[in-house]
């Protein structure tokens, strides 16, 4: 039997759309959501979190850097349509899965979506200080103490060469893990779900912190929401 190249194509879609696995929420708090993607509102002011991150850099980073990530994703989600229907965390946690005309720009444009939202909702005014419950204890036993733990981190997000971030993630075991990206990737590329992301792209200080990328981290710590990522330790393993 003889089919249609469109015949053809259609099969292909329609097999390449049942390779896919059950959504994960990679850490999300929203309901997962499909294309057209939108940049999520802040939930607090631009200026929220000064003195440790300033206004100005917040309201760049949010409404032109974030932006343009997902205006990206937009557009390669529109020119491969196999791709509609499918969340952020689907398509980067499914790279393999992406047609090739557009896996890089899901990998950085997608992961900038995927990145920079967890990143506002990891933070907060009046943040920082130390988690409790069952992450705080993780931490301890994962790390020897929440101490050594920040300095691990703080490590990897120093070590980042270029742009990138630096995470806490959680392992295909379940463990947790300090790890580093470069760009906009994402440990849901690599299957870890990552609970805390820090963006350490120039973008997200030089306009307070200039070269200074490690008074930019330690600042940082100051508006961790813990309450936040410690909601994503049941989700993550799920
Ligand atoms: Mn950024």
């Amino acid at each position: 039997m003889k089919i249609s190249r469109r015949e053809a194509l259609g099969t292909m879609a329609v097999a390449a759309a049942g390779l896919w696995v059950a959504p994960s929420t990679g850490g999300a708090e929203e309901p997962a959501k499909a294309a057209p993607f939108e940049v999520p509102a802040l939930p607090y002011g631009f200026d929220a979190l000064e003195p440790h991150l300033d206004a100005e850099t917040m309201r760049i980073h949010h409404d032109k850097h974030h932006a343009a990530y997902v205006a990206r994703l937009n557009e390669a989600v529109a020119a491969a349509p196999v791709l509609a229907g499918r969340t952020v965390e689907e398509l980067v946690g499914g790279l393999e899965r992406v047609p090739e005309s557009v896996r890089t720009a899901v990998r950085n444009h997608g992961g900038g979506h995927l990145n920079h939202t967890l990143f506002w909702a990891s933070m907060k005014p009046g943040g920082g200080g130390v988690p409790a419950g069952r992450l705080a204890s993780e931490i301890a036993a994962a790390f020897g103490s929440q101490e050594s733990f920040v300095e691990r981190f703080t490590a990897a997000a120093l070590g980042v060469f270029g742009s990138g971030w630096a995470w806490l993630a959680v392992g295909a075991r379940g463990e947790l893990a300090i790890e580093a990206t470069a760009n906009q990737d994402s440990p849901l590329a690599a299957g870890r779900r990552p609970l805390l992301g820090l963006d350490v792209w120039e973008h997200a200080y030089y306009l307070r912190y200039q070269n200074r990328r490690a008074e930019y981290v330690k600042a940082w710590w100051n508006v961790v929401d813990w309450t936040a990522v410690a909601a994503r330790l049941g989700p993550a393993r799920a």
